[in-house]
């Protein structure tokens, strides 16, 4: 993991600092943009979710050193379900929709004693609202698995699991950036609501889009294209050099496989889920 603690600088420069476990925005992080679209990543992210996605935000974490904290039962981040109630109503039973995927890519070894992890209950991605509402009476240990993997490991996961962050107890720091990926009509959440002078947004900063691959650009929320941002092309693309992605997966069919069946109009996402069946976690040296 070169670099890691590059970013760490890098961003402990930023205004957007954090040295405490609350996020900061790190999309134009050369760190950030080489995980992004990492190669050995993108496939699965595509598999699960589809061509037509961009990012809704990348943030790094990072938490001090914390043996002889305070409280040390507390839980670093409590227990929740990303955007619950913004997605809730997207469908009829009230379970709750894929609409986003995230990738973690641990970059401290969450494996040492004492180190903080994320903590997830499996399945629970497929409750009904009233198993939402009553998980503080139902929840047990046993339901509970913490993500206690070394260096280097990288998840990808629906965030509409019941997830939290164990507390941080370790003598070392605490290293964590994710990359939240959603279909490109959903808009992006910290991108640019946190956008300065010093960190424009991706999707209109020009000098990063201008060096960045067709695809890095659309994952930044761009046009593949490099054209202008319109948001109804982020609905109906005027063409298909807006959307790269969807060449690039198709190109990346299994050979002998059968065709991918992508919709009729051009503009859905279909799914495969080839190589992805719920969730994953592997070890990569992302180097
Ligand atoms: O830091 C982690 O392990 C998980 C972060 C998280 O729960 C979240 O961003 O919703």
């Amino acid at each position: 993991m070169r670099g890691v603690e590059a970013l760490r600088q890098r961003n402990q420069q930023s205004a957007q600092t954090s040295t405490d476990g609350v996020p900061i925005v790190a999309e134009a992080d050369p760190t950030c943009l080489e995980l992004l679209d990492h190669p050995r990543v993108l496939p699965y992210v595509v598999d699960a979710v589809g061509w037509n996605i961009h990012a809704r935000d990348c943030l790094f974490t990072a938490q001090p050193p914390r043996s002889g904290a305070a409280t040390p039962g507390r839980l670093a981040l409590p227990w929740h379900h990303d955007q619950e109630e913004e997605f809730t109503g997207l469908t009829q039973d009230g379970t709750m929709p894929l609409v986003e995927l995230k990738v973690s890519y641990y970059l401290s070894d969450h494996a040492e004693a004492g180190h903080t992890c994320t903590l997830v209950v499996p399945g629970s991605h497929r409750w009904s609202a009233e198993q939402r509402a009553s998980w503080e009476r139902t929840l047990r240990p046993a339901l509970v698995v913490p993500l206690r993997v070394p260096l280097g490991s990288v998840m990808l996961w629906r965030s509409s699991l019941l997830h939290s962050v164990a507390p941080h107890l370790a003598g070392s720091w605490r290293h964590h950036l994710f990359v939240s990926y959603i279909p490109r009509w959903v808009r992006p959440s910290h991108r640019g609501n946190f956008s300065t002078a010093g960190h424009p947004d991706p999707a209109r900063n020009g000098p990063l889009l201008a060096r960045s691959s067709p695809v890095r650009r659309q994952l930044l929320g761009a046009m593949g294209d490099g054209s202008a941002l319109e948001a109804s092309q982020f609905w109906f693309p005027r063409d298909a050099a807006q959307l790269p992605l969807k060449q690039w997966a198709q190109e990346r069919l299994p050979a002998g496989g059968a065709p991918m069946r992508w919709g009729t109009t051009g503009y859905g996402v279909s799914f495969s889920r080839v190589l992805f069946a719920g969730g994953a976690v592997f070890h990569s040296r992302c180097e």
